[in-house]
């Protein structure tokens, strides 16, 4: 439900009513973490939290917004937005024009944005944020841009702010369907919308650590990228497979010999030290949008490669597992996958491992961290029975932040 309040406020700001108000919510990740920049499946869903904008278009080549969570009004130049910015918020927003180069000269819009969705990392704030404020941009502008051309543009413009994610969260927030969780395939992108059997509950918990994707985050998450990056090209070499372009490892997934190859990978290596010993160009290795990786840095590579490709199959198999309403199995996979991103992939913290432990011994059929990790949030899931006692447990562990989440629909739009 729109926010009460946030077109009156609209009105109060710019003197009219709006246009349209477009609704993008947030996520969380049931399974398939740290497997989309792998191009390798993910089963996330849309959740009852979302980031509102209430627009109109305007015909004086700016860009008026007034956020409720974050100070400062923005003012932009569509033709140069980039101007004497300081505010990181709106900096995000000048990089979100930068995708809509065929916008009219001369076009405009006022912008109000609010949201429920906690910013302190997992739910997908960020990505919820721009898939909204990209929608009603392309209304206000006439654009006629498809919800897949929206994920699209929000994904580069994610990327451009630094951290070189794949497109989970994007295609999720466009295009989830309520009361289901959505299987998503890469390259090309495929989804299909997997009911959630009726007894399944879910809560988000908050680590009490802000996992924000400036600084520290950041680097450890590109160091994962560049990881599998240099565990794809390793296992190709190994398994005679042929890789071009940006490795991924989605092109071995599957191979025969693959875990016998993933037990042979060095466990740290510098991508410049792996492009020398297979005579191949550094480049493809540590390039992203926004910057370039350091050559010399060692990453970690087998443990890397060893959870994203355990974690690929468990997608398929909690997708099994919830069509089959085995709401014990799928918890128990969820707990392998935390395991796995806590030992193998070195994303969680111990306030993390301590709040999934205290919600599968509140009843919880299994938790783990959902996102990025390095803190953030923690996903329960439950049945009827035990969902008010895994509730009451997180809240006291998380001092109150912790919700139930329902399976929502993805970004909707309606004209004024
Ligand atoms: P978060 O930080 O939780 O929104 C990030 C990436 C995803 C995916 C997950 C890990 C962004 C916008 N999203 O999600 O693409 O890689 O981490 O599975 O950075």
């Amino acid at each position: 439900m729109t926010p009460p309040g946030l077109e009156a406020l609209f009105a109060t700001e710019f003197g009219q009513p709006p246009a349209v108000v477009v609704r993008a919510p947030g996520r969380v990740n049931l399974i398939g973490e740290h497997t989309d920049y792998s191009l390798l499946p993910v089963l996330p869903l849309a959740i009852d939290r979302s980031t509102w904008v209430a627009a109109r278009p305007t015909r004086d080549g700016r860009v008026a917004a007034h956020s409720c969570q974050f100070p400062g009004r923005a003012a932009l130049l569509r033709d140069a937005p980039d101007a004497g910015i300081a505010r990181p918020w709106h900096r995000y927003l000048a990089g979100l024009l930068g995708q809509l180069p065929e916008a009219p000269p001369g076009a405009g819009a006022q912008l109000v944005i609010d949201s429920d969705l906690p910013t302190t990392g997992g739910l997908s704030s960020s990505s919820s944020f721009t898939m909204a404020v990209l929608g009603a941009l392309s209304h206000c502008w006439d654009l006629g841009l498809t919800t897949a051309a929206l994920v699209a543009r929000a994904i580069v413009a994610e990327r451009h702010v630094g951290v070189e994610s794949g497109g989970m969260d994007q295609t999720v927030i466009g295009l989830a369907t309520a009361g289901a969780a959505l299987r998503i395939d890469f390259a090309p992108t495929r989804v299909r919308a997997v009911p959630l059997p009726a007894s399944l509950r879910l809560v988000a918990a908050y680590s009490g650590e802000e996992a924000p994707k400036g600084g520290p985050v950041r680097e450890l998450y590109n160091a994962r990228v560049v990881g599998c990056r240099l565990a794809a090209t390793l296992l190709a070499a190994d398994l005679g497979l042929a890789v071009a372009g940006v490795p991924t490892l989605a092109a071995v997934a599957g191979a025969p010999g693959l875990d016998a190859a993933v037990a042979r990978l060095p466990a740290e290596a510098s991508a410049q030290t792996v492009a020398d010993r297979l005579v191949r160009a550094v480049d493809p290795l540590v390039q992203l949008t926004a910057a370039r990786f350091p050559a010399t840095a060692p990453v970690r590579i087998r443990s890397v490669a060893r959870h994203v490709l355990g974690e690929a199959a468990r997608v398929a198999q909690v997708e099994e597992a919830l069509l089959a309403a085995d709401l014990g199995r799928a918890g128990r996979l969820l707990d392998e996958g935390h395991a796995s991103l806590a030992d193998d992939f070195g994303c969680s913290t111990p306030a993390l491992d301590g709040l999934c432990r205290t919600l599968r011994a509140a009843g919880a059929c299994g938790a783990r961290l959902t996102g990025a990790g390095f803190g953030g949030y923690a996903l329960a899931l439950a049945t009827g029975d035990a969902a008010a006692p895994v509730l009451q447990a997180a809240q006291a562990a998380s001092g109150g932040a912790a919700f139930p989440v329902r399976a929502s629909a993805g970004l909707t739009l309606s004209t004024r």
